[in-house]
């Protein structure tokens, strides 16, 4: 069966989730070993990076975005990427901008505050990992929590900078969907899907595959309450409400 390797709860394996689930594909996500997933994934594709997607016909694709590209190749019906040539160059700006100044940013953000509760980051990795899974997850998890904080805060200066960047995006999401359902054209489109994607950790909206529970910091919860009422956030809110079917929880 086909497979999709991800972190369940990481924004860019949501997109591809979504993605697959949209073309109603068959699939199975499969929740990879943060640490370990250094060395597993580099074997069957060029980088560390989930979402891979393993095809059940021994295709192998690795990227959100790369995902999406072959899904519309392989299965047409519920086209994700326009058929004109603007469209579709609207959509690959619009993704790429987001999935950096939207997608990006959060995870420093909401990281370098979920960081200290160990608790919530396990169940963040390890959510529908087989049992014989999760105890690899313990050992690991101090040496995880330092990298992770290296990789994706940095210091309290670059969150202080995610912080801006995000609200300047937001603002700008903000002015482009102005009076309009959809990003790009009349209809809903990998655009939408990506953007919303980014944005499904600021809104957590019920459509939303992962439990994702209560959200034990107060900053993170003030980070997300803050945009709560943002014409952004009720658009997210009503994009996976009306296009996020249907779920796959793994
Ligand atoms: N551009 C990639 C970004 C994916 C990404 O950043 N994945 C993170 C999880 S959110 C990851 O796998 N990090 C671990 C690594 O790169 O080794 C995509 O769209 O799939």
């Amino acid at each position: 069966m086909t497979k999709l390797l991800v972190f369940p709860h990481s924004h860019f394996c949501e997109k591809a989730r979504w993605a697959l689930d949209y073309k109603g594909t068959p699939y199975k996500a499969q929740a990879v070993i943060p640490g370990l997933h250094l060395k597993t994934i580099p074997k069957i594709a060029p980088g560390s990076s989930v979402p891979v997607l393993i095809h059940d016909n021994g295709d192998i694709v690795q990227g959100s975005s790369e995902i999406i590209d072959y899904l519309d190749i392989h299965y047409p019906d519920n086209p994700l990427t326009p058929s004109s040539e603007a469209g579709r160059d609207a959509c690959q700006q619009i993704e790429r901008t987001m999935d950096e100044a939207l997608g990006v940013n959060i995870r420093c953000i909401l990281y370098s505050a979920l960081l200290n509760y160990p608790d919530f980051i396990r169940q963040c990795f390890t959510h529908a990992m087989p049992f014989y899974k999760k105890p690899f997850f313990r050992p690991i998890a101090p040496v995880l929590r330092k990298k992770i904080y290296q990789v994706y805060v940095g210091s309290p200066e670059k969150v202080a900078r995610a912080k801006m960047i995000f609200d300047a995006a937001m603002h700008d999401m903000a002015k482009r969907i102005e009076g309009k359902p959809y990003l790009v054209g009349d209809s809903f489109s990998r655009a939408d899907l990506s953007a919303a994607a980014m944005l499904s950790l600021l809104t957590l909206p019920p459509e939303h595959p992962f439990p994702w529970g209560q959200i034990p910091d107060p900053d993170a919860t003030a980070f997300c309450e803050h945009y709560r009422d943002h014409p952004v956030s009720q658009w997210v809110n009503r994009i996976y409400r009306e296009h996020r079917w249907p779920i796959n929880v793994k």
